[in-house]
């Protein structure tokens, strides 16, 4: 047989310039290129219901991580864990069938949910996350899936019922921590099940897993979302398909539910980012113990941060070590995230008797006398366009500019650059007390940007970090 090359050739480059010429119309229709995906984002770009928007206006937010780790508190027979206290049990110096005893010694009775809930608002929390179930498998609701509840200790009443109950009624939205991790399952391994004896209890672990998230939607029908963690095993990144189908079932069940970006993975194993590039769920969980430095870097996602006082320890470590972080500290975190569109969220990890541990009450208390004042720079604002200086961080609402000042120049006056085509300030006040602050015009940079200084006054000592709020025109 004869081929005829030159036709051969021809067909090819028609073949080729047709899927190119089809690439590129695509890419030119989404602005970027895309791969259809089973199992990636479902959605480009955030949500704009109203579910999303409150989610968007919290500010800031408490975590709580408890569980029977607290018994230990990171110390077993007078040695130290130097990880984080909650993954003890992961420690070869304390076995884990001792450990999966400590449940019988779960006995909160200085527990005061409304205590808690009472403390969180004075704080200015707007939403809380709390620890359903971590890694360890203890489940501090009465799961009828498993014998490894709080139901089962010695305390026997429901945490999470307490919890919901107290917190909302406090104003403050819910959201369920849940580890996918589960060390006390007998079906439950990081590796991808191969025999089949393997994959038959993966399936009871994932069947488990299942009925608890139902069980606790249907439960708690109060709770915002979901907060996932420990999904980072190959055996549960292989279930993209099966996790994709649960997380839509989730959203049947509770329209409107809030999902971090840590649930599934897509179908190359690709977690939180999709193969496209896009995010997974609802808003970006990588913020841990972290900030972004710039927008850019949070990819106009929704985000948080999410942040230890002490240095990594979750649950309660009765010997903190190292930096341990002051309330300025962490407010200038939240500034910070806020002014990059994001959430701050300030852990908590109560003792094994129920109570909040003195440092974190005063941290609390702390953050909480300068929200009562400053709060309005916090709540419903966001990245302001304007520059970045070093006296601190800027939020806005509107018409509003809060400059939250860290960091008092010598000079006294604040540098701000408004773009050239943004409204300029006519007014500036402390937000403390609404005494007016004098604004020097500071002539234009060669991008004809505005220059502007706000003069503090003379004679003032400044103990904490303060907000000025400018009104534009
Ligand atoms: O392993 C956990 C850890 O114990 C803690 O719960 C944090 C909270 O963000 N998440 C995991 C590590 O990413």
């Amino acid at each position: 047989m004869k081929y005829n090359f030159k036709n051969l050739i021809r067909k090819r480059c028609t073949i080729i310039l047709l899927v190119w010429g089809i690439t590129s119309l695509i890419h030119a229709q989404n602005g970027r290129h895309s791969l259809p995906l089973k199992h990636g984002a479902h959605r480009i770009g955030v949500r704009t219901d109203e579910q999303m928007e409150n989610w968007r206006g919290y500010g800031l937010g408490q975590f709580i991580h408890w569980g029977v780790y607290s018994i230990p508190g990171g110390i077993w027979k007078g040695q130290e864990y130097t990880g984080a206290a909650e993954w003890i049990r992961s420690w070869d110096k304390m076995s884990k069938e001792e450990y999966d005893q400590l449940y019988k010694q779960f006995d909160p009775t200085e527990f005061d949910a409304q205590a808690w809930a009472w403390q969180a608002r004075e704080m200015g929390v707007r939403y809380m996350i709390f620890t359903t179930k971590h890694h360890d498998g203890f489940c501090l609701w009465p799961s009828r899936y498993s014998d490894y509840t709080v139901a089962q200790s010695p305390y026997k009443r429901d945490i999470l019922r307490q919890i919901v109950d107290a917190y909302t009624a406090e104003g403050i939205d819910v959201y369920f921590y849940f580890s996918i991790i589960d060390w006390n399952h007998p079906g439950y391994r990081p590796a991808v099940p191969e025999t089949e004896e393997q994959k038959t209890k993966y399936e009871l672990f994932k069947t488990y897993t299942r009925n608890q998230l139902m069980e606790l939607l249907n439960s708690y029908p109060e709770a915002k979302g979901f907060w996932f963690d420990g999904s980072w095993d190959k055996a549960w990144i292989n279930e993209a398909e099966w996790a994709d189908k649960l997380g839509k079932e989730l959203r049947e069940i509770r329209p409107g539910l809030v999902i971090g970006s840590r649930f599934r993975a897509d179908e190359y194993g690709n977690r939180r980012y999709d193969q496209n590039g896009d995010m997974i769920d609802d808003y970006d969980q990588a913020w841990e113990r972290e900030l972004p430095d710039r927008l850019e870097d949070v990819l106009g996602n929704d985000w948080e941060c999410v942040m230890t006082i002490p240095e990594n320890q979750w649950g309660y470590q009765a010997n903190w070590r190292g930096y341990v972080k002051t309330p300025y500290d962490l407010i200038e975190m939240m500034m910070k995230s806020i002014s990059l569109n994001g959430n701050f969220v300030l852990n908590f990890g109560p003792d094994p008797s129920g109570k909040i541990r003195p440092e974190e009450c005063e941290i609390a208390a702390e953050i909480g006398k300068w929200m009562k004042v400053n709060g309005e720079a916090v709540y419903g604002t966001g990245y302001s366009g304007l520059k970045d200086q070093g006296w601190g961080l800027i939020t806005r609402k509107e018409n509003y500019y809060y400059l939250s000042v860290f960091n008092v120049p010598i000079s006294r006056k604040l540098h701000i650059e408004f773009p050239k085509e943004a409204k300029k300030p006519v007014k500036a006040t402390f937000l403390s007390n609404g005494d007016p602050l004098k604004i020097i015009d500071g002539g234009q940079t060669k991008k004809r940007n505005s220059l502007f200084k706000i003069e503090l006054p003379e004679n003032r000592s400044w103990e904490e970090p303060f907000v000025i709020v400018l009104e534009t025109e």
